[in-house]
Protein backbone atom coordinates (compact mmCIF):
# COMPACT_ATOMS: atom_id res chain seq x y z
CA UNK A 1 0.00 0.00 0.00
CA UNK A 2 2.90 2.27 0.92
CA UNK A 3 4.11 1.55 -2.80
CA UNK A 4 1.01 3.17 -4.12
CA UNK A 5 1.14 5.92 -2.61
CA UNK A 6 4.70 6.26 -3.62
CA UNK A 7 4.28 5.60 -7.20
CA UNK A 8 0.96 7.99 -7.32
CA UNK A 9 3.26 10.91 -5.86
CA UNK A 10 6.34 9.62 -8.21
CA UNK A 11 3.61 9.81 -11.03
CA UNK A 12 2.36 13.41 -9.92
CA UNK A 13 5.45 14.84 -9.93
CA UNK A 14 6.85 13.73 -13.32
CA UNK A 15 3.38 14.97 -14.75
CA UNK A 16 4.60 17.16 -18.01
CA UNK A 17 1.79 19.28 -18.23
CA UNK A 18 -1.86 19.50 -16.70
CA UNK A 19 -3.50 16.70 -19.17
CA UNK A 20 -1.17 13.99 -17.96
CA UNK A 21 -1.85 15.29 -14.05
CA UNK A 22 -5.17 15.11 -14.89
CA UNK A 23 -5.22 11.09 -15.77
CA UNK A 24 -2.88 10.71 -12.58
CA UNK A 25 -5.67 12.05 -10.59
CA UNK A 26 -8.49 10.26 -12.56
CA UNK A 27 -6.27 6.79 -11.96
CA UNK A 28 -5.86 7.23 -8.34
CA UNK A 29 -8.70 9.56 -6.88
CA UNK A 30 -11.50 8.82 -9.79
CA UNK A 31 -14.52 7.34 -8.58
CA UNK A 32 -12.62 4.22 -10.17
CA UNK A 33 -9.58 4.86 -9.50
CA UNK A 34 -7.38 2.89 -7.24
CA UNK A 35 -8.55 4.33 -3.79
CA UNK A 36 -11.96 3.44 -4.75
CA UNK A 37 -10.70 -0.32 -5.69
CA UNK A 38 -9.19 -0.64 -1.95
CA UNK A 39 -12.53 0.44 -0.57
CA UNK A 40 -14.35 -1.94 -2.45
CA UNK A 41 -13.81 -5.23 -0.63
CA UNK A 42 -13.57 -3.27 2.86
CA UNK A 43 -17.14 -5.48 3.80
CA UNK A 44 -15.20 -8.51 3.80
CA UNK A 45 -12.46 -7.88 6.51
CA UNK A 46 -12.58 -7.80 10.62
CA UNK A 47 -13.69 -4.43 12.61
CA UNK A 48 -10.11 -4.58 13.42
CA UNK A 49 -8.54 -4.46 9.62
CA UNK A 50 -11.66 -2.25 8.15
CA UNK A 51 -10.63 0.50 11.02
CA UNK A 52 -6.94 -0.13 9.75
CA UNK A 53 -7.52 -0.08 5.99
CA UNK A 54 -10.10 2.96 6.44
CA UNK A 55 -6.93 4.77 8.43
CA UNK A 56 -4.79 4.19 5.66
CA UNK A 57 -7.21 5.10 2.52
CA UNK A 58 -7.91 8.66 4.36
CA UNK A 59 -3.99 9.16 4.81
CA UNK A 60 -3.26 8.13 1.04
CA UNK A 61 -6.08 10.08 -0.03
CA UNK A 62 -4.83 13.39 1.80
CA UNK A 63 -0.77 12.92 0.48
CA UNK A 64 -2.13 12.61 -3.40
CA UNK A 65 -4.38 14.93 -3.28
CA UNK A 66 -2.12 17.82 -1.15
CA UNK A 67 0.23 16.55 -3.88
CA UNK A 68 -1.40 17.00 -7.05
CA UNK A 69 -3.10 20.27 -5.86
CA UNK A 70 0.47 21.62 -5.33
CA UNK A 71 1.42 20.31 -9.16
CA UNK A 72 -2.30 21.78 -10.57
CA UNK A 73 -1.00 25.28 -8.82
CA UNK A 74 2.39 25.23 -10.77
CA UNK A 75 0.75 24.18 -13.93
CA UNK A 76 -2.07 27.02 -13.56
CA UNK A 77 0.65 29.43 -12.76
CA UNK A 78 3.25 28.46 -16.12
CA UNK A 79 -0.42 28.78 -18.25
CA UNK A 80 -1.07 32.17 -16.66
CA UNK A 81 2.21 33.68 -17.02
CA UNK A 82 2.00 32.64 -20.94
CA UNK A 83 -1.25 34.15 -21.26
CA UNK A 84 -0.08 37.47 -19.28
CA UNK A 85 3.04 37.42 -21.50
CA UNK A 86 0.98 37.31 -24.58
CA UNK A 87 -1.68 39.38 -23.95
CA UNK A 88 -0.78 42.05 -22.50
CA UNK A 89 -2.17 45.76 -23.11
CA UNK A 90 -0.45 48.69 -22.13
CA UNK A 91 -2.97 50.95 -20.11
CA UNK A 92 -0.82 54.03 -20.26
CA UNK A 93 -1.02 54.52 -24.08
CA UNK A 94 -2.85 57.85 -24.77
CA UNK A 95 -6.22 57.25 -26.37
CA UNK A 96 -6.72 57.85 -29.88
CA UNK A 97 -9.62 60.15 -29.00
CA UNK A 98 -12.17 60.75 -31.64
CA UNK A 99 -11.54 62.21 -34.99
CA UNK A 100 -14.27 65.24 -35.05
CA UNK A 101 -16.18 65.93 -38.32
CA UNK A 102 -17.12 69.11 -39.40
CA UNK A 103 -19.78 71.59 -40.78
CA UNK A 104 -20.32 70.76 -44.43
CA UNK A 105 -19.02 73.86 -46.48
CA UNK A 106 -22.78 75.11 -47.42
CA UNK A 107 -23.98 74.69 -43.78
CA UNK A 108 -21.16 76.81 -42.90
CA UNK A 109 -22.38 79.76 -44.56
CA UNK A 110 -25.49 78.98 -43.90
CA UNK A 111 -25.30 79.43 -39.87
CA UNK A 112 -23.33 82.45 -40.17
CA UNK A 113 -25.69 84.01 -42.61
CA UNK A 114 -28.46 82.71 -40.15
CA UNK A 115 -26.66 84.37 -37.70
CA UNK A 116 -26.08 87.64 -38.99
CA UNK A 117 -30.05 88.32 -40.08
CA UNK A 118 -30.86 87.15 -36.15
CA UNK A 119 -28.94 89.87 -35.08
CA UNK A 120 -30.63 91.89 -37.61
CA UNK A 121 -34.39 91.01 -36.01
CA UNK A 122 -34.88 88.20 -38.30
CA UNK A 123 -36.78 85.20 -37.57
CA UNK A 124 -35.25 82.03 -39.89
CA UNK A 125 -37.76 79.72 -41.00
CA UNK A 126 -38.07 75.98 -41.95
CA UNK A 127 -40.68 74.42 -44.41
CA UNK A 128 -41.21 71.75 -47.16
CA UNK A 129 -39.31 70.64 -49.60
CA UNK A 130 -42.26 68.71 -51.15
CA UNK A 131 -44.66 71.80 -52.04
CA UNK A 132 -47.91 72.40 -53.69
CA UNK A 133 -48.08 74.37 -56.73
CA UNK A 134 -49.82 77.09 -54.99
CA UNK A 135 -46.81 78.08 -52.68
CA UNK A 136 -44.31 77.43 -55.30
CA UNK A 137 -45.62 79.54 -57.88
CA UNK A 138 -49.40 80.56 -58.17
CA UNK A 139 -48.59 82.55 -54.87
CA UNK A 140 -45.55 84.60 -56.06
CA UNK A 141 -47.21 85.64 -59.01
CA UNK A 142 -46.19 83.07 -61.62
CA UNK A 143 -49.77 81.63 -62.69
CA UNK A 144 -50.40 78.44 -64.68
CA UNK A 145 -48.72 79.06 -68.39
CA UNK A 146 -46.31 82.24 -67.58
CA UNK A 147 -43.12 81.62 -68.63
CA UNK A 148 -41.28 81.66 -65.63
CA UNK A 149 -42.56 78.12 -64.95
CA UNK A 150 -40.79 76.20 -67.29
CA UNK A 151 -42.27 72.52 -66.79
CA UNK A 152 -38.39 70.81 -67.54
CA UNK A 153 -37.33 72.63 -64.95
CA UNK A 154 -39.44 71.51 -61.70
CA UNK A 155 -39.65 68.04 -60.28
CA UNK A 156 -43.58 67.23 -60.67
CA UNK A 157 -44.64 64.01 -58.01
CA UNK A 158 -47.87 62.58 -58.55
CA UNK A 159 -50.76 64.53 -57.21
CA UNK A 160 -49.96 67.89 -58.61
CA UNK A 161 -47.35 68.62 -56.13
CA UNK A 162 -43.87 69.47 -56.63
CA UNK A 163 -40.23 69.66 -54.97
CA UNK A 164 -39.71 72.95 -54.32
CA UNK A 165 -37.62 75.34 -57.00
CA UNK A 166 -36.52 77.95 -54.25
CA UNK A 167 -37.37 78.85 -50.31
CA UNK A 168 -40.31 81.55 -52.10
CA UNK A 169 -42.69 79.08 -50.52
CA UNK A 170 -41.48 78.92 -46.67
CA UNK A 171 -41.51 82.78 -47.02
CA UNK A 172 -45.39 83.07 -48.30
CA UNK A 173 -46.07 80.06 -45.67
CA UNK A 174 -44.51 83.10 -43.09
CA UNK A 175 -46.72 85.70 -44.54
CA UNK A 176 -49.56 84.14 -44.11
CA UNK A 177 -48.91 82.63 -40.28
CA UNK A 178 -46.90 85.79 -39.10
CA UNK A 179 -48.75 88.68 -40.77
CA UNK A 180 -47.04 92.04 -40.87
CA UNK A 181 -44.62 93.53 -39.79
CA UNK A 182 -42.09 90.67 -40.40
CA UNK A 183 -38.38 90.44 -40.76
CA UNK A 184 -37.72 86.57 -42.24
CA UNK A 185 -34.97 84.55 -44.03
CA UNK A 186 -35.51 81.21 -45.42
CA UNK A 187 -32.43 79.10 -46.10
CA UNK A 188 -32.93 75.67 -47.24
CA UNK A 189 -32.65 73.17 -50.12
CA UNK A 190 -34.08 73.57 -53.58
CA UNK A 191 -34.29 71.54 -56.75
CA UNK A 192 -34.73 72.00 -60.50
CA UNK A 193 -34.63 69.47 -63.22
CA UNK A 194 -31.15 70.20 -64.36
CA UNK A 195 -28.97 68.50 -66.97
CA UNK A 196 -26.02 67.93 -64.30
CA UNK A 197 -22.47 69.34 -65.74
CA UNK A 198 -19.61 71.47 -63.34
CA UNK A 199 -21.49 74.63 -62.75
CA UNK A 200 -25.40 72.74 -62.60
CA UNK A 201 -26.84 70.37 -59.97
CA UNK A 202 -30.42 69.04 -59.56
CA UNK A 203 -30.19 69.95 -55.66
CA UNK A 204 -28.74 73.32 -54.45
CA UNK A 205 -29.00 75.85 -51.87
CA UNK A 206 -29.85 78.58 -51.48
CA UNK A 207 -30.94 81.70 -48.57
CA UNK A 208 -34.19 83.83 -49.39
CA UNK A 209 -35.16 86.48 -46.96
CA UNK A 210 -38.24 89.01 -46.30
CA UNK A 211 -38.96 92.67 -44.33
CA UNK A 212 -42.17 93.25 -44.73
CA UNK A 213 -43.20 97.06 -42.87
CA UNK A 214 -44.82 100.40 -42.91
CA UNK A 215 -42.94 102.37 -46.38
CA UNK A 216 -39.71 99.60 -46.99
CA UNK A 217 -38.00 101.10 -49.82
CA UNK A 218 -35.38 100.26 -52.23
CA UNK A 219 -33.09 102.35 -49.27
CA UNK A 220 -33.50 99.71 -46.91
CA UNK A 221 -32.87 96.82 -49.53
CA UNK A 222 -29.75 98.26 -50.40
CA UNK A 223 -28.97 98.83 -46.70
CA UNK A 224 -29.38 95.04 -45.57
CA UNK A 225 -27.84 93.64 -48.59
CA UNK A 226 -24.69 95.80 -47.94
CA UNK A 227 -24.86 94.71 -44.11
CA UNK A 228 -24.95 91.09 -45.48
CA UNK A 229 -22.15 91.20 -48.42
CA UNK A 230 -19.86 93.02 -46.04
CA UNK A 231 -20.63 90.06 -43.06
CA UNK A 232 -19.97 87.20 -46.24
CA UNK A 233 -17.08 88.67 -47.96
CA UNK A 234 -15.47 90.57 -44.01
CA UNK A 235 -14.79 93.56 -45.78
CA UNK A 236 -16.57 96.39 -46.92
CA UNK A 237 -18.64 96.34 -50.53
CA UNK A 238 -19.17 98.55 -53.36
CA UNK A 239 -22.45 97.38 -55.02
CA UNK A 240 -24.84 98.71 -57.97
CA UNK A 241 -28.24 98.33 -59.05
CA UNK A 242 -29.48 96.94 -62.96
CA UNK A 243 -32.98 96.35 -63.35
CA UNK A 244 -34.09 92.84 -62.96
CA UNK A 245 -37.41 90.94 -63.95
CA UNK A 246 -38.68 88.66 -61.31
CA UNK A 247 -42.62 87.97 -61.20
CA UNK A 248 -42.60 88.35 -57.38
CA UNK A 249 -40.81 91.90 -57.32
CA UNK A 250 -41.87 94.97 -58.27
CA UNK A 251 -38.87 97.30 -59.07
CA UNK A 252 -36.98 94.14 -59.82
CA UNK A 253 -32.78 94.32 -59.27
CA UNK A 254 -29.50 92.78 -60.37
CA UNK A 255 -27.42 93.69 -57.31
CA UNK A 256 -23.81 93.64 -58.41
CA UNK A 257 -20.75 93.90 -56.00
CA UNK A 258 -17.35 95.62 -57.57
CA UNK A 259 -15.03 92.07 -57.86
CA UNK A 260 -13.20 91.63 -54.73
CA UNK A 261 -10.22 89.97 -56.95
CA UNK A 262 -9.46 92.86 -59.28
CA UNK A 263 -11.58 95.93 -57.54
CA UNK A 264 -12.51 97.39 -60.52
CA UNK A 265 -10.20 97.65 -63.80
CA UNK A 266 -11.51 93.87 -64.89
CA UNK A 267 -9.87 90.34 -64.22
CA UNK A 268 -10.50 87.02 -65.57
CA UNK A 269 -13.35 86.40 -62.32
CA UNK A 270 -15.28 89.55 -63.19
CA UNK A 271 -15.00 89.19 -66.97
CA UNK A 272 -12.88 92.24 -67.13
CA UNK A 273 -16.62 94.42 -66.22
CA UNK A 274 -14.77 95.44 -62.51
CA UNK A 275 -18.37 94.00 -61.19
CA UNK A 276 -19.92 90.89 -59.86
CA UNK A 277 -23.64 89.58 -60.14
CA UNK A 278 -24.41 88.41 -56.74
CA UNK A 279 -27.82 89.10 -55.74
CA UNK A 280 -31.15 88.66 -57.27
CA UNK A 281 -33.55 91.33 -55.02
CA UNK A 282 -36.18 94.13 -55.26
CA UNK A 283 -39.37 95.42 -53.75
CA UNK A 284 -42.46 92.32 -53.04
CA UNK A 285 -45.17 92.26 -55.45
CA UNK A 286 -48.22 93.82 -54.56
CA UNK A 287 -49.86 90.84 -55.49
CA UNK A 288 -47.81 88.98 -53.72
CA UNK A 289 -48.50 90.47 -50.47
CA UNK A 290 -52.08 90.57 -51.15
CA UNK A 291 -52.17 86.89 -52.03
CA UNK A 292 -50.80 85.83 -48.86
CA UNK A 293 -53.61 88.18 -46.72
CA UNK A 294 -51.28 91.46 -46.62
CA UNK A 295 -52.66 94.82 -47.90
CA UNK A 296 -50.46 96.21 -50.03
CA UNK A 297 -52.24 99.86 -49.16
CA UNK A 298 -50.95 99.29 -45.65
CA UNK A 299 -47.81 97.33 -45.82
CA UNK A 300 -44.84 97.01 -48.13
CA UNK A 301 -41.25 94.99 -48.18
CA UNK A 302 -37.81 93.86 -49.73
CA UNK A 303 -36.97 90.47 -50.75
CA UNK A 304 -33.98 88.80 -51.82
CA UNK A 305 -32.62 85.74 -53.06
CA UNK A 306 -28.76 84.53 -52.61
CA UNK A 307 -27.56 81.20 -54.08
CA UNK A 308 -25.53 79.36 -51.31
CA UNK A 309 -23.90 76.77 -53.61
CA UNK A 310 -22.45 80.04 -55.90
CA UNK A 311 -21.46 81.50 -52.43
CA UNK A 312 -19.77 78.45 -50.82
CA UNK A 313 -18.11 78.12 -54.63
CA UNK A 314 -16.55 81.21 -54.78
CA UNK A 315 -15.43 81.67 -51.06
CA UNK A 316 -13.94 78.16 -51.13
CA UNK A 317 -12.56 78.37 -54.77
CA UNK A 318 -14.80 75.21 -55.68
CA UNK A 319 -14.76 74.92 -59.58
CA UNK A 320 -17.10 71.94 -59.82
CA UNK A 321 -20.54 72.51 -58.30
CA UNK A 322 -20.49 68.26 -57.66
CA UNK A 323 -18.02 68.00 -55.92
CA UNK A 324 -20.32 69.55 -52.84
CA UNK A 325 -22.87 66.62 -52.79
CA UNK A 326 -20.67 64.21 -54.14
CA UNK A 327 -19.79 62.79 -50.52
CA UNK A 328 -16.07 62.18 -50.87
CA UNK A 329 -14.24 62.81 -47.52
CA UNK A 330 -11.35 63.85 -50.08
CA UNK A 331 -13.04 67.14 -51.04
CA UNK A 332 -15.11 67.31 -47.36
CA UNK A 333 -12.29 66.71 -45.01
CA UNK A 334 -10.59 69.82 -46.32
CA UNK A 335 -13.62 72.48 -44.90
C1 LIG B 1 -33.38 83.54 -56.88
C2 LIG B 1 -34.55 84.42 -56.69
C3 LIG B 1 -35.17 86.43 -55.60
C4 LIG B 1 -37.02 86.73 -54.17
C5 LIG B 1 -36.06 85.91 -54.71
C6 LIG B 1 -39.19 86.58 -53.03
C7 LIG B 1 -39.99 85.76 -52.28
C8 LIG B 1 -41.25 86.19 -51.99
C9 LIG B 1 -41.71 87.39 -52.44
C10 LIG B 1 -40.87 88.14 -53.17
CL1 LIG B 1 -42.27 85.17 -51.07
N1 LIG B 1 -39.63 87.75 -53.47
N2 LIG B 1 -37.95 86.15 -53.31
C11 LIG B 1 -37.04 88.07 -54.49
C12 LIG B 1 -36.13 88.56 -55.39
C13 LIG B 1 -35.18 87.74 -55.94
O1 LIG B 1 -34.19 85.64 -56.13
O2 LIG B 1 -33.50 82.53 -57.53
N3 LIG B 1 -32.23 83.89 -56.33
C14 LIG B 1 -31.02 83.13 -56.38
Amino acid sequence: MQDLIDSALARIQSAVNADELEAVRVEFLGRKGKLADLSKDMGKLSPAERAERGKFINAAKKSIEEAYEARKQSFDAAALAILLDAEWLDLTVPAAGVKPGALHPITQIQWEIEDLFRSLGFTVLDGPEVETEYHNFDALNIPAHHPARDMQDTFWLEGGNLLRTHTSPVQVRGMERLGPPLRMIAPGRTFRNEEVDASHEHTFYQVEGMMVDRDVSVAHLIYFMKTLLSAIFKREVTVRLRPGYFPFVEPGFELDIRCLICGGPGCAVCKQSGWVELLPCGLVHPNVLLMSGIDPDQWGGFAFGLGLTRLAMMRYGIDDIRLLQGGDLRFLSQF
